[in-house]
């Protein structure tokens, strides 16, 4: 969620932060997911490219990088800026929708929607609550806070308590925190929490029991002071908020309750980054296998989806694919 950190060991840095910010244009305001995903996959190849790029025409060379965006590229090294982007930003209406999106639980069709009712500011929004999710309100509520990155000991601090809260509940409770932090990160937008427990496979637990256990534990970190909002409660996800102290931000919390036998693709596909995963998911598919969040199945001749593989680690899934394994910290792009 949020804002890419910039990164500024990278060569083409300027040029990545313009190319995402056009990919949040088309995603945001212009709602073309097609020109959103070609301006990321050309952030990507940016991203990792290790000298710095002198033309346009040097760029077209590279994976996902055709005429136009080469043009941006030139018109960026000739004049310092572009053209397009200084439109973007004079223009008032992308500025108020782009506001809005900021808003954790409003997405771009929320915000054009609410625009389209006159909603110009937050305090047009706080005014007028009656038009937002329990989830917007939080979002509203905690504006400030949730745009603010987690630093990393942060992280680790709320680590160590969810696992000695949650395992005094039953110590074959595994949690791992998965996302830009065990990517490694020095800071995050929030906290991607996994959880899960031998006895939990995905053929013998029923919703009941799921809806149970996630909502003791939950009670249990409210109790002792950590978790201090809840946005959603379902039987597999919660999502919601906490804080270490009073004297820290509120922070946005994810936990997640997954199957035993689904682990390992569950882990791998939080730990992201998004980017990361399309591209193993792409190659997942030429190699005639579907991954997702749940599994990792064979597709036949018939490109009908098999039963799951079994899986007992993080690397067999990309042995199976015959992906080169990386370690989460190599997880960016
Ligand atoms: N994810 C994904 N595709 C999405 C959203 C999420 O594959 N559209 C996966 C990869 C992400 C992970 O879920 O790494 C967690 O999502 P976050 O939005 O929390 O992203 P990060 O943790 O990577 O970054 P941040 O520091 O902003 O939280
Ligand atoms: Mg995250
Ligand atoms: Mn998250």
């Amino acid at each position: 969620m949020g804002k890419r950190k910039a990164n500024s060991n990278n060569p083409n840095n300027d040029f990545c932060e313009f190319l995402g910010e056009l990919a949040e244009y088309e995603k945001n305001i212009n709602r073309n997911i097609h020109k959103y995903q070609a301006y990321r996959k050309a952030v990507a190849t940016l991203a990792t490219y290790p000298t710095r790029i002198k033309s346009g025409h040097e760029a077209k060379s590279l994976p996902g990088i055709g005429e136009k965006i080469s043009k941006k590229i030139d018109e960026f090294l000739q004049t310092g800026k572009l053209k397009k982007l200084e439109n973007i930003h004079q223009d008032k209406s992308s500025q108020i929708i782009n506001l809005l999106t900021r808003v954790s639980g409003i997405g771009p069709v929320k915000a054009q929607k609410l625009f389209s009712d006159g909603i110009m500011t937050l305090d047009d929004l706080r005014k007028n609550q009656d038009k937002l999710t329990h989830h917007q309100i939080i979002g509203l509520r905690y504006f400030d806070d949730f745009e603010k990155r987690i630093p990393r000991a942060e992280i680790h601090e709320i680590e160590n308590i969810l696992k000695r809260e949650i395992t005094e509940v039953d110590p074959k409770y595994e949690i791992i925190i998965c996302g830009s932090y065990r990517r490694g990160k020095p800071e995050s937008g929030d906290i991607d929490t996994l959880i899960t427990h031998p006895d939990y496979t995905s053929d013998k637990f029923n919703k009941k029991h799921k809806i149970m256990v996630l909502k003791s534990i939950i009670e249990k970190l409210k109790k002792c002071g950590l978790v201090t909002e809840t946005i959603s409660l379902g039987d597999t996800k919660f999502m919601g908020a906490c804080r270490l102290n009073p004297d820290l931000p509120t922070r946005r919390l994810d936990i997640r309750f997954q199957p035993y036998d689904q682990y390992f693709c569950s882990v791998l596909y939080f730990t992201g980054s998004d980017v990361f995963n399309q591209k193993m998911r792409a190659h997942a598919l030429e190699k005639q296998f579907t991954l997702n969040e749940y599994t990792l199945r064979p597709l036949g001749c018939t490109g009908i989806p098999g039963e799951p593989v079994e899986i007992t680690s993080e690397r067999d899934i990309f042995d199976i694919i015959e992906y080169p394994y990386k370690k989460p910290e190599e997880r960016e792009n």
